[in-house]
Formats: C-alpha cells, sequence, structure tokens
C-alpha cells in the first residue's frame, strides 16, 4: 500500500518525532527517516534560531536523497528563563538527547519561579536537492508544572501542560497532543503546501 503513497522524507534521527508525523499523516504519506538510511550524514546543528537548524538539516539531507525532505527543528521556550532552552532543548541537561537529565535541569531552574509560561515552538522546512523551498511555523501556549507527570509523549512532556488545563501533554496522551501540538500545527501547514503544488501540477 505504501508504494502507491507520495513520499516525504524525515531528516530526524529522533524516533518519537518520525512516531508522532506517522500517526499525523501516515496513511496519506510514506514517511521515511535516518532509519531507512544508514550511510545518512551526520548534520551539525550550528544555528542560531530553529528555522537555521532546520534549514541545515532539510538541505544537508535532501542533497544526498531524491524527492521531498522535512526537517523539524523544534524546543520548549520558558518566559521566565528568557526563552531557554531553546535550541539547546535536545542537550539542556548537558547531554544529547538525554530527556530525564533534560527535565533535571527544568525542574531546578524553575524552582521557586512564578511565572511558569512557556511554549513548545516547532518550525519546519521542506527542501529538494539541496535547496529549501519553504518553512513553516506551529506553537503550543501553556506552562511548566512544578513536577513530572504522566507517561506518554517523550522530552519535556511531563513538564509541559497546553493552556486551558493542568494536565502535562504526557498525562493527556498522543490523540489530545496531536490535536493542538507545536508539531501537529507546522505540519498542517506542510501537507496544504505540498498538495497545492501536486494540484496544481495536475
Ligand atoms: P533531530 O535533530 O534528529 O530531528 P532532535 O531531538 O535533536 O532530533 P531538535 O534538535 O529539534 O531535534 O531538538 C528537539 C528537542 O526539543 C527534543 O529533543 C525535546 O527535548 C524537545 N521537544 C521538541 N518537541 C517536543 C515535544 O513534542 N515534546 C517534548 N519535547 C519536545
Amino acid at each position: 500500500m505504501s508504494a502507491d503513497l507520495p513520499r516525504l522524507i524525515l531528516a530526524t534521527r529522533n524516533p518519537h518525532k518520525t512516531a508522532e508525523i506517522r500517526a499525523m499523516i501516515g496513511r496519506r504519506y510514506e514517511v521515511l527517516d535516518a532509519t531507512s538510511f544508514p550511510d545518512w550524514p551526520v548534520i551539525e546543528e550550528t544555528g542560531d534560531t530553529f528555522l537555521e537548524n532546520a534549514t541545515l538539516k532539510a538541505n544537508g539531507i535532501s542533497s544526498r536523497i531524491g524527492g521531498w525532505v522535512l526537517a523539524d527543528d523544534s524546543g520548549l521556550e520558558v518566559d521566565a528563563l528568557g526563552g531557554a532552552p531553546g535550541v539547546i532543548s535536545s542537550h539542556y541537561g548537558g547531554v544529547e538527547g538525554d530527556h530525564p537529565r533534560n527535565n533535571d535541569r527544568l525542574l531546578r531552574e524553575m524552582q521557586g519561579v512564578a511565572d511558569r509560561r512557556a511554549r513548545f515552538r516547532c518550525t519546519m522546512v521542506l527542501a529538494k536537492d539541496g535547496v529549501a523551498h519553504a518553512h513553516f511555523c506551529g506553537t503550543v501556549e501553556g506552562r511548566i508544572l512544578e513536577e513530572a507527570r504522566g507517561s506518554q509523549g517523550f522530552g519535556y512532556d511531563p513538564l509541559f501542560a497546553p493552556e486551558g488545563g493542568s494536565q502535562s501533554f504526557a498525562e493527556l496522551g498522543d490523540a489530545v497532543k496531536h490535536s493542538l501540538s507545536h508539531r501537529s500545527r507546522a505540519l498542517a501547514q506542510v501537507v496544504a503546501w505540498l498538495e497545492a503544488r501536486a494540484d496544481a501540477r495536475g
């Protein structure tokens, strides 16, 4: 069945991003990531912004692999921390991809802090043949909880409660997260853009 679907290659090594994006659009696209391409190069994320890093990943991978490549650069911005962890969200605790350490540091930094406003931000870049064609941004506002709650999702999900309630993304689960997350909001724009192009070509 997947052979009939258009292919979308994700420039990510984060299996949680792939799982979320597949759950959201896997019936319309064959969604592949680094696991399908063993000799995929390591792309250094040297940018100062989500857009710069997403562009580096999308251009770097699409210069090696044909078809549309989608990169997701995302993270958590906490107002009381001046926007940190921001672009260093994946290694805020000192070790790349170590989510428990990242969460421990965030809880330490937020100890006794009254203003707990925060947002997840996701910037997606679509590229082909090493050239970025479009970028899209999604955000979800919320607050940082006093302690980790729930076991679903990944990363900072146990510490982040989206606006309008007190439950964390990790408590609310995939269906609720996907209905309002930064990633789903950016991805909806990506799909609309790809489909408008496909329609325009007839
Ligand atoms: P790739 O660069 O390979 O895509 P990465 O995880 O390193 O994977 P980023 O540099 O974009 O990706 O960092 C994203 C980090 O932001 C991620 O590791 C989490 O710490 C955090 N994050 C992003 N989206 C999140 C979400 O939906 N829930 C919880 N944490 C999230």
